[in-house]
């Protein structure tokens, strides 16, 4: 099954994308090896930048929301201070990313906050992003806001 990426709102062309649209975008909008970039967990991306001409992002496009449908996680931050550095990690030694290092596809951005310390935090590096939205006004978002709740959401990772 070929995992597509859904991407609508505030933009002139909305696609689904899969990991060979990704793979095929331009290679001044790929960067390899993320964790040049200080990512753990490594792969290689496609620049934010890249995704926002593909689709023709709109001037109206304020938030970016990263939508998790796999477990219900979802973040709404703004696009701006964001929009020259963040990635979207879609491959790990040459093949699609697995949920294992949450993929197909995940959201990265380099020099994020500790999480729930600011609007963009670790927690926004959203694992499993089924659907990106463009959005002129703060969406939805359910990240942690407390150390309680984000002690709960940790509760569950299998890794570490
Ligand atoms: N879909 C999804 N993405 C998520 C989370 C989550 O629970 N679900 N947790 C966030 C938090 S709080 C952190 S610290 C990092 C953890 O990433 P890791 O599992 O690669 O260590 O993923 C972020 N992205
Ligand atoms: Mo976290």
């Amino acid at each position: 099954m070929t995992e597509l990426l859904k991407i609508t709102g505030e933009v002139t062309n909305s696609r689904e994308i899969s990991y060979d649209d990704l793979a095929g975008i331009n290679a001044s909008h790929q960067v390899i090896d993320v964790s040049k970039l200080g990512m753990k967990r490594g792969g290689d991306a496609i620049t934010l930048g890249g995704l926002l001409e593909l689709v023709q992002v709109q001037e109206t496009a304020q938030y970016i929301g990263l939508h998790a449908s796999a477990d219900n996680f979802h973040a709404s931050i703004p696009l701006a201070p964001i929009r020259d550095t963040a990635l979207l990690i879609y491959r790990l030694h040459d093949a699609p990313l697995t949920g294992k290092s949450g993929g197909p596809f995940r959201f990265y951005i380099p020099n994020h906050a500790a999480c729930h310390t600011d609007e963009i935090d670790e927690c926004a590096n959203v694992k499993f992003v089924d659907h990106i939205e463009f959005t002129a006004d703060k969406g939805f978002d359910n990240r942690p806001t407390d150390d309680a709740a984000h002690e709960a959401l940790h509760r569950h990772d299998s890794h570490d």
